[in-house]
């Protein structure tokens, strides 16, 4: 039923359409938008406040957005230029969070779905992280040391005008991990002369946080656990198809390892492995050496372990009860949700951030599958973040343990967040408790600091 608001306007569909034409090139943000708002309309016409404050229009506009010129030089000493992005979106719950994405193909859609779904996912771990994200399309596939080194520090020249440990805290994500980090944090310590938590994702010598590295893919894992129980079942024994090979899928991998269950796949832009035996420790550990060069192929593993690759396509055809999409956005569409379903899962967990395109969604709920949608199924990234900012900030280490124990906790809340907005009676919608749990306590917060 359409509820009409008594604010700007007329119906749901009137506020979808006055988005699209104002942001009608930003398709990525334009999904990431469209599902939020089907979630949480109905909430936001029950509040009068929301209403008066037109926390709708808020929400979906950034604080800031910052472009900038990033120019460096290759090792042959010809100049190159890329385009360097942050965006600030939101800081109601706190000081802007999220990562930094080198891809070749970032652009402003892309950044802004990012920074707009980590609102809500930042929400949803409890701490006191606002939504941010930035990038550049920048491609580190086949670039030097030096040239990675070269890039980071252009970057970082420019972004650290516009960040701090109390305003704006970068992290990884694609195409960003603790090498590129370390460049960025060098040169933001140079110019600004101060040994500060302006990142997460820091190597532990130098302030980093143990499991940070872990905790995206370890808290995929966690959160399914949490699903599973609702149906009295548990991970071991199950058979799993992850995409992705960098940093979550691989994380993810090693704790469905450890928790019981049959990894069968991995993958990159190029293709997918199928090791109908299992990957096993040994042989994730050839993926995690593979992997530190960033331009290696997965194919390797085929090559080297005797199983098929299959080019060009995704793991989503072959048979599994847990599907574990950690690569990219929009890497699993209809038909392969219907492949999942017809093949049998009944698992999937989003690693990586809006992995499946909306119908493919629609089909998950539709079959009543249990579904944990990217801001609550990896968000245990960003908790482990916001971890390693309270180290930095008490100059105190927590033990490996500490931090996993609390990363288990934060998972366990958010499964309860989503459960507790998201229960249809004979069937937990995880997208709306997602949406709902993560918008609430946001839109509170915007309320309570007036017209800002
Ligand atoms: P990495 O750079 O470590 O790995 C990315 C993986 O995804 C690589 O295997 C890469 O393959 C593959 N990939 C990237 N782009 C594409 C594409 N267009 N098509 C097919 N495969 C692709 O990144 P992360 O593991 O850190 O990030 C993976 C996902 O998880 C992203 O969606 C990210 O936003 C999300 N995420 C990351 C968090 C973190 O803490 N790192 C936290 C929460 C979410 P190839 O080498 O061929 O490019
Ligand atoms: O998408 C994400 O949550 C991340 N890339 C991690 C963000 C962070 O600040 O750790």
């Amino acid at each position: 039923m359409e509820i009409t608001s008594s604010m700007n306007y007329k119906s749901k569909q009137d506020f979808l359409d006055n988005v699209h034409s104002k942001f009608s090139n930003e398709k990525e943000f334009l999904q990431a938008v469209e599902e939020v708002i089907g979630s949480i309309w109905d909430t936001v016409q029950q509040s009068q406040d929301y209403l008066d404050g037109n926390i709708l229009d808020r929400i979906i506009t950034p604080e800031r957005v910052i472009i900038f010129r990033v120019p460096w030089l290759d090792d042959n000493g010809r100049v190159h230029v890329n385009l360097g992005y942050r965006i600030q979106f939101n800081s109601a719950i706190g000081p802007y969070k999220g990562g930094l994405r080198f891809h070749p193909k970032v652009n402003l859609g892309v950044l802004k779905f990012l920074a707009f779904e980590q609102i809500f996912k930042n929400s949803l771990t409890g701490l006191n992280l606002g939504g941010g994200k930035g990038g550049s399309d920048f491609d580190p596939k086949g670039k030097s040391d030096n040239e990675i080194m070269k890039f980071c520090q252009s970057f970082m020249t420019e972004l650290s005008r516009h960040i701090g440990h109390n305003t704006d805290v970068p992290a990884g994500d694609i195409g960003v991990g603790g090498r590129e980090i370390g460049f960025m944090f060098g040169q933001y310590k140079r110019i600004k002369n101060e040994f500060t938590g302006v990142l997460t994702g820091k190597k532990t010598d130098w302030g980093g946080s143990l499991i940070r590295p872990e905790a995206t893919g370890y808290g995929t894992v966690y959160f399914v656990e949490e699903m599973l129980k609702t149906r009295n079942e548990s991970i071991s024994g199950k058979v799993a198809t992850i995409s992705g090979s960098g940093n979550v899928a691989q994380f993810a991998c090693e704790k469905l390892i450890q928790l019981g269950a049959k990894p069968v796949t991995l993958s990159d832009s190029s293709g997918y492995i199928y090791d109908p035996e299992g990957i096993t420790s040994e042989k994730l550990e050839f993926v995690k050496k593979l992997k530190e060069n960033s331009s290696a192929r997965i194919s390797e593993y085929a090559k080297k372990y005797n199983v098929d690759f299959i080019e060009g396509k995704t793991p989503w055809e072959v048979k599994c009860d847990i599907a574990l999409p950690c690569a990219t956005q929009n890497e699993l569409n209809e038909d392969d949700a219907k492949a999942l379903t017809e093949n049998g899962c009944f698992v999937v967990a989003e690693g990586a951030n809006m992995p499946s395109t909306t119908e493919a969604v629609e089909h998950f709920i539709k079959e009543k599958i249990l579904f944990g949608p990217g801001k609550a199924a990896n968000a245990g990234g960003v908790a482990v973040s916001g971890i390693e900012m309270s180290q930095n900030s008490t100059r105190m280490h927590l033990s490996s343990e500490e931090v996993d124990n609390l990363l288990k906790g934060i998972m366990t809340r958010i499964h309860t967040t989503c459960v507790q907005y998201g229960d249809k009676g004979d069937f937990i919608n995880y997208v709306d408790g997602a949406n709902i749990g993560g918008f609430v306590r946001v839109a509170d917060s915007m309320i309570d600091q007036g017209i800002v």
